[in-house]
């Protein structure tokens, strides 16, 4: 199964080690096709690699679109998860997302009121394990 995890890049990168957790999660499931999303330094490897915008957006794009299901962590807000996670309910993939309500930010209306989403809440990668399982499970 191919999963597309999707998180904040610059959006902001306070929760880049969770993500890091959730893909480790993930990865006893299926191929994670976005592992560059749970990189300590993707800030630093990005200018490194030097790949433009555009090569970015094409790259991902193609990925979302092989995704079998996609898993995104929407606690800290991204333009680019948002638009992501449109993309894939366009293309009628399983979305899960993610968010923790004990942060300072309110989910957006566009994620929770959205039927097509499943949005989990959870504190931690290890209490939301289950029900990230049964996600995948349901759709295999
Ligand atoms: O607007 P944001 O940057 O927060 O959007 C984050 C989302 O966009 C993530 O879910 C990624 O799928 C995608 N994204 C943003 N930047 C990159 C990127 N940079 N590479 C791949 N996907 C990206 C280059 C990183 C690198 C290690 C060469």
């Amino acid at each position: 199964m191919d999963i597309y995890f999707a998180g904040s890049i610059r959006g902001g990168r306070d929760d880049a080690a969770l993500y890091a957790d959730l893909i480790d999660a993930l990865e006893r499931h299926g191929t994670v096709l976005t592992e560059h999303v749970g990189t300590a330094d993707v800030e630093e490897r990005e200018e490194a690699v030097d790949l433009s915008d555009r090569e970015i957006h094409d790259q991902d794009l193609e990925w979302l679109r092989r995704a079998d299901v996609v898993v995104a962590e929407v606690t800290t807000p991204s333009l680019g998860v948002g638009y992501e996670v449109g993309r894939a309910v366009a293309w009628e993939k399983p979305v899960c997302c993610l968010y923790r309500p004990d942060s300072a930010h309110d989910l957006s209306a566009m994620i929770r009121g959205n039927a097509a989403v499943d949005v989990l809440e959870y504190q931690t990668p290890s209490g939301v394990e289950s029900e990230l399982e049964a996600f995948l499970e349901s759709h295999h």
